[in-house]
């Protein structure tokens, strides 16, 4: 394993993520507290985290252009890029610079696509941004860049604000009060222990420990190939201090789990052989459009 000061840095990065992130979403714990209980795992860290997501605006000095420079100063690469027509949404994937790090999903909303109303509103408060945040950044402080992902990039919205925002684009409401806050990460399950190392193994152990689960397409989300199957648990919801003190509750951040099936080619190898470059890589519009739904009141409202 290398320890060059870029990956130190990245790691250091991916812990107050994590951090930050299991402090929010009661889940986390609740899901690795179960696996312990039931003797799928002895602890934490053997955890393989899949990938991690993030949301962003797709507005000038902010959006994908800007987020994805973070990442690849750390050696990430960018691969496929993937179009939510409904949900106006454009996403890529960011390969990691080693296996043990967890590949990177981030979207952006095409802003302009939305009404006149909504682009007014998300403008209102992004307007502020004068510059690319990323670029007067030193991405060699992971300190600084932890700061970074955690601040309010712009002023606290107002509760009439994300209402409109909310009822045109889910997605919308939930960036311009979450910003850049991990919005989940993914336990890979093909690496768990037999009798849980399958998707439904896995669904069926969740529900049995009483957890919330996306049920937008069904349950189990499956690529047209089989060979990506996901679910997720439906957000957390959290109590939003809006601007003038308003208190409301909105989406948090969830939790995801991944299997990742042998590809055909490599099905006649032992089990012991297969490694991550054996399996199904990247993402799936299909899968991915029903997961952003784990933070829309469709699911959180059930
Ligand atoms: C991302 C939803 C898509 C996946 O693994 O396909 C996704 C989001 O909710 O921001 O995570
Ligand atoms: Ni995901």
């Amino acid at each position: 394993m290398t320890t060059s000061p870029t990956t130190q840095t990245l790691d250091a990065v991916l812990d107050g993520l994590m951090r930050r992130y299991s402090e929010r979403v009661p889940d986390v714990h609740k899901v690795i507290d179960s696996m312990i209980d039931s003797g799928i795992i002895q602890s934490a860290d053997e955890i393989e985290n899949d990938h991690i997501a993030f949301r962003t605006m797709g507005v000038s000095n902010l959006g994908l252009a800007s987020f994805g420079k973070i990442f690849e100063h750390y050696g990430y690469e960018r691969r496929d890029e993937f179009n939510f027509v409904g949900k106006k949404l454009t996403a890529y994937w960011y390969s990691p610079p080693a296996p043990h790090f967890p590949r990177i999903f981030v979207s952006e909303l095409r802003v302009h696509e939305l009404s006149d109303e909504a682009q007014r509103i998300i403008h209102k408060y992004t307007d502020t941004v004068k510059s690319d945040p990323v670029d007067s950044l030193d991405l060699d402080d992971a300190e600084a860049v932890d700061h970074f992902l955690h601040q309010p990039l712009w002023q606290t919205p107002t509760l009439a604000d994300y209402q409109t925002l909310l009822a045109e684009s889910e997605y919308a409401a939930w960036v311009i009060y979450n910003r850049y806050y991990l919005n989940h990460f993914t336990i890979s399950v093909h690496n768990l222990k037999p009798g849980y190392n399958t998707i439904d193994e896995f669904v069926a152990f969740l529900e049995s420990s009483g957890l919330r689960l996306n049920s937008a397409g069904g349950t189990i989300k499956i690529s047209p190939d089989g060979g990506l199957r996901q679910a997720s648990t439906v957000a957390q919801m959290i109590d939003a201090e809006f601007a003038g003190g308003d208190v409301f509750r909105i989406a948090g951040s969830y939790v995801e789990f991944a299997e990742r099936r042998v590809l055909p080619e490599f099905q006649h190898l032992p089990a012991d052989q297969i490694t991550r470059q054996h399996r199904r890589e990247g993402f799936e519009t299909g899968n991915a459009d029903k997961i952003f739904e784990s933070t829309f009141t469709t699911q959180t409202g059930r």
